[in-house]
């Protein structure tokens, strides 16, 4: 009887397992699920720099299923070209009348695009539109690149030493930090979270200055009451790092309404993780941006990763760019290793910004 319920019970748990894709290897749908979904696809070099390969595989078994629902996917293609004739008119617009039942789906056939204008193997793509680069400016971004991976090597080796007590690199992010500032003019308004020391760099920040806060020594601009790596400065318009992530989102917002106020031909960045956008306060920030119109370039740098948490475990949405259209803010989704396409979308987000007083989302997509 014992061995004829441990059995009948194994079969049962078998069973359930079965039903609910928690069979591991044997479960071919849950192995479809993972491969179906790597977080980008868009570059190869990402698979060799990802580190949690494995651990991405462990997270997403213990995840919750998504359940798909054939209904709305099946309408999703007609969703939005019904032709009646009654309308309702409504604050914000002339909604449609439709007499079929409808709910929008919650993942899209298609993920939103990534805009890239150079290969895999840095080659411009032929039939790719992007801003030209001067040469003295191409020169400049190169140097500056490679001047912020020497100073990330050389200061996380001192914290790994024990020389100063925290640092963060920007190992992978250098070409973000790099391309943003160089569109940006000194008189643009920088909210960073942690990791865009190259904003700071490009602006003339010195090595010095940067050893000085990270050492929290008497030429710190902090009187060393911050963390290493929360850099600020007022003669470079440069904020300083707040440790409490995606607090500078909506200050970012407030100043640039003061922008907006002054008639200032400048806006504001803000620079924030896909962790950031986990917080409230990156919600409340997009909604007063677009309700009062001000000129702010929402920066997200979507590694894949809060810490140890991946997006799969912070969001169901296609990333963070399909956000911007529920508040109503301009989005676009770019390819964050490509320098020439982050310098194309910043500089027309800072135009669009400017000239129209409206926020911008750019989510950038890479690997670490
Ligand atoms: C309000 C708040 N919650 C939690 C933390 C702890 N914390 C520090 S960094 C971090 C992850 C942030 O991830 P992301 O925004 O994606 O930035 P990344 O490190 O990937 O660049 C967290 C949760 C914090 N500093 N502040
Ligand atoms: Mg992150």
């Amino acid at each position: 009887m014992a061995l004829c319920l441990r059995t009948s019970s194994r079969s049962i748990l078998y069973y359930f397992k079965s039903k609910m894709g928690l069979l591991s290897s044997s479960s071919s749908s849950l192995n479809h699920q993972h491969h179906q979904k790597p977080p980008f696809t868009a570059t190869t070099a990402q698979n060799l720099r990802d580190p949690f390969a494995n651990f991405s595989t462990k997270v997403n078994l213990l995840s919750p299923r998504r359940f798909q629902s054939t209904k709305v996917e099946e309408q999703w293609d007609s969703l939005n070209h019904d032709h009646h004739n009654q309308v309702l008119d409504f604050p914000g617009g002339k909604v449609a009348f439709t007499p079929e039942m409808r709910f929008i789906s919650e993942s899209p056939v298609e993920r939103v695009h990534c805009y890239r204008v150079l290969d895999d193997n840095g080659q411009v793509i032929m039939s790719s539109k992007f801003k030209q680069v001067s040469e003295e400016i191409a020169v400049k971004m190169y140097s500056d690149m490679v001047t912020l991976q020497t100073m990330d090597s050389v200061f996380y080796e001192a914290q790994r030493q024990g020389r100063i007590s925290f640092y963060a690199t920007t190992i992978g992010e250098e070409a973000i930090n790099i391309a943003s500032a160089a569109v940006l003019t000194i008189d643009d308004l920088v909210f960073p979270q942690y990791r865009e020391p190259g904003v700071l760099l490009w602006r003339g920040f010195s090595l010095q200055e940067f050893a000085n806060q990270c050492f929290g020594n008497k030429d710190d601009y902090g009187k060393g009451r911050q963390m290493p790596i929360h850099y600020g400065s007022n003669k470079h318009n440069y904020f300083t790092v707040a440790a409490t992530i995606a607090t500078q989102v909506p200050h970012a917002v407030g100043a640039a309404y003061s922008l907006k106020m002054d008639r200032k031909k400048a806006c504001v960045i803000t620079y924030f993780g896909d962790g950031g956008t986990s917080e409230g306060d990156f919600h409340a920030a997009l909604n007063f941006a677009a309700v009062m119109e001000v000129p702010v370039i929402f920066f997200c740098r979507n590694n894949g990763w809060a810490i140890s948490t991946p997006t799969s475990d912070q969001f169901r949405s296609d990333g963070v760019v399909v956000k911007g259209p529920a508040y109503g803010v301009r989005s676009i989704r770019v390819d964050g290793n490509d320098t020439l396409a982050i310098y194309t979308a910043v500089h027309a987000a800072r135009e669009m910004a400017i000239n129209e007083n409206r926020p911008i989302l750019i989510e950038f997509d890479f690997f670490c």
